[in-house]
């Protein structure tokens, strides 16, 4: 409906059992509410019949708009945006996030996209908005995509905002009791800082971002998250910082103004490792106090031959030891994040990895790892490589949805490697504790079972052995008699395993 002012927008399935609110889609909306449009959100994670529920929203609509990332998230894309070209193939619609910034040109190729934004969505959704509502040319709106004539049309790139510049996220449109059901924890995003200085070799961050590190004043965010968490009853906000440690004294006077306001949530944080290693046992113990729980480092690997290929060149492994002996002084989770199968990783330098591990958590009981295998990514840094070591790149848009988890077997890494790696990786997850976000994790008896299992594992993986592998069978058994929430994907909770960056 050309003169409506109201604009759905859907957010597919995210696969994973950590769900809350959409954080870019609230983002968006902002300058929308306030430009006087009436935005609707559908959110498959927390709507069973989301399909039904688009299609009945879209009937007085303007215009749809869908979040992805490359993975699953495209399967539902797909599948609703054809049911909405079936029922009106003029009605448009508007793909934006992260696989759309860094493949525009093949997303848009899908007949049923009408226009890709790339990057930054907050200007550009409200410009073309207001473009669809006056029936007026889309070519003056930068940084997106359209279709004119059936052909495809890219305006210039939008220059980045900081986030100073940017409106607040409309969280007043978030369900959060639908997640918190859904979850088994209520629990927000929140971000203080956008883009990272470094580049690692599988990560996105700095083809979209540019590695220009920004952030809001301290003020400003003690001031927003303390009355977020309050008006919502938030119990845990994640910082969905790529690096939020670039700037010491910001984290510090953060920790210190909670201090002050009397803040109640418990929140966590991404950083890399280095920057972690710079924080003192006073400073930790300060951001202790203020409720930082957890700080999710992405260590990756501990073989320097492959954090060489990682572009990790500022990660220092005697630095990591050290701090985390200062984050579990001060009651802080150090928790890291590790890939495998990294092109140049082998035998050798896998092994150099979990005996890395091994070692960590012996030492520092509370010490975590998540771990997961390398998928190549388009538009990081290593994508090339793992294109000509053989990984086949799907052609459409389509062919991404099961991009994730497919590229876990990896050419150079399959059958019988692959096969040992992953009852690796099961024997990883039950050697040590790890606390997920979400609530609706593994019951007591489930843990029990983990804890008697535990010490088998850890023997098993400091002598590389894993065949008959009854304390999996165990494991697996009693998970079907206590059942638990299943991601669709191999996405693990929300913790390091499911977001690569610097976790
Ligand atoms: C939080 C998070 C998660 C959470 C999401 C929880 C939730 N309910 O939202 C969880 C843990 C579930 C998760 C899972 C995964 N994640 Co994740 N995640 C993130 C993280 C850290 C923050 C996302 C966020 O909220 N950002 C803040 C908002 C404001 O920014 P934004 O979403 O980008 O939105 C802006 C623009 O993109 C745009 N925009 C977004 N949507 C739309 C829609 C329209 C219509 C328009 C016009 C514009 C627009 O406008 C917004 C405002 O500027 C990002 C890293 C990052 N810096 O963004 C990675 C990131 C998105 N994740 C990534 C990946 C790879 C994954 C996993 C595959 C990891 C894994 N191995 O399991 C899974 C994917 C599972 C799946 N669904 O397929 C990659 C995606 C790369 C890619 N090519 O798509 C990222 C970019 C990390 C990275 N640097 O590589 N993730
Ligand atoms: S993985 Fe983390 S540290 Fe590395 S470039 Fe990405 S955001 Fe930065």
């Amino acid at each position: 409906m050309k003169s409506s002012r109201k604009i759905v927008f859907f957010v597919p399935s995210f696969s994973s059992v950590e769900s809350t609110a959409p954080l870019g889609i609230l983002a968006i909306a902002t300058p929308l509410l306030r430009a006087g449009y009436d935005v609707r959100i559908i959110d498959a994670t927390i709507t069973p019949d989301y399909k039904k529920v688009v299609l009945n929203e879209l009937k007085d609509a303007l215009c749809l708009g869908i979040s992805v990332v490359t993975g699953p998230m495209i399967r539902d894309t797909v599948e609703v945006a054809k049911a909405v070209k079936a029922a009106d193939p003029n009605f448009p619609i508007i793909l934006g996030g992260w696989h759309p910034s860094l493949l525009p040109e093949q997303t848009l190729e899908a007949p049923y996209v009408d226009i890709v934004v790339r990057g930054q969505g907050e200007d550009s959704m409200l410009a073309i908005a207001d473009r669809l509502r006056d029936d007026s040319p889309l070519g003056d709106v930068q940084g997106i995509g359209y279709k004119r004539g059936g052909k495809a049309c890219f305006t210039p790139e939008r220059p980045l905002k900081l986030l100073t510049e940017m409106p607040p996220k409309a969280y007043h449109l978030a369900d959060f009791d639908g997640y918190e059901r859904a979850c088994g924890r209520r629990w927000a995003l929140y971000v203080s800082s956008l883009a990272c200085p470094f580049n690692c070799s599988y990560c996105t961050n700095a083809g979209v971002y540019g590695r220009k590190w920004n952030a809001l004043p301290v003020e400003q965010v003690v001031e927003e998250t303390v009355e977020l968490t309050r008006r919502y009853n938030i119990e845990l906000l994640w910082l969905a910082d790529d690096n939020f440690l670039v700037d010491l004294e910001r984290a510090v006077g953060i920790a210190e103004g909670l201090i002050r306001a009397g803040s109640t949530y418990k929140w966590s944080i991404q950083a890399t490792t280095n920057l972690t290693s710079r924080l003192s046992v006073a400073e930790l113990t300060l951001l202790r106090r203020s409720g930082l729980h957890q700080i999710s480092q992405g260590i990756d690997s501990a073989s320097p031959t492959v954090m060489k290929f990682m572009n990790k060149d500022f990660q220092d492994l005697a630095d990591v030891y050290e701090s985390t002996d200062r984050c579990v002084k001060a009651g802080v989770i150090p928790s890291f994040n590790i890939i495998f199968g990294h092109p140049g990783e082998g035998v050798k330098e896998r092994r150099e990895t979990v005996d890395f591990m091994m070692d960590v958590c012996r030492r520092f009981p509370g010490a975590e790892f998540w771990t997961n295998i390398f998928t190549p990514y388009p538009g990081s840094p290593i994508f090339q490589r793992a294109e000509e070591l053989g990984v086949a790149v799907p052609k459409s848009l389509e062919g991404w949805v099961d991009y994730f988890p497919r590229y876990t077997v990896l050419p150079w890494l399959n059958g019988k490697e692959h096969r040992r790696l992953q009852r690796m990786r099961d024997y990883l997850r039950i050697a040590f504790d790890r606390a997920p976000i979400a609530a609706n994790g593994p019951g007591r008896i489930a843990k029990k079972v983990q804890h008697l299992t535990a010490y088998p594992a850890r023997w098993r993986l400091d002598h590389d052995f894993y065949d008959f592998p009854i304390e999996l069978w165990a494991n697996r058994k009693l998970k079907n008699i206590v059942t638990l929430p299943k991601p669709k994907v191999d996405a693990k909770p929300m913790g390091p395993e499911t977001a690569p960056s610097c976790t």
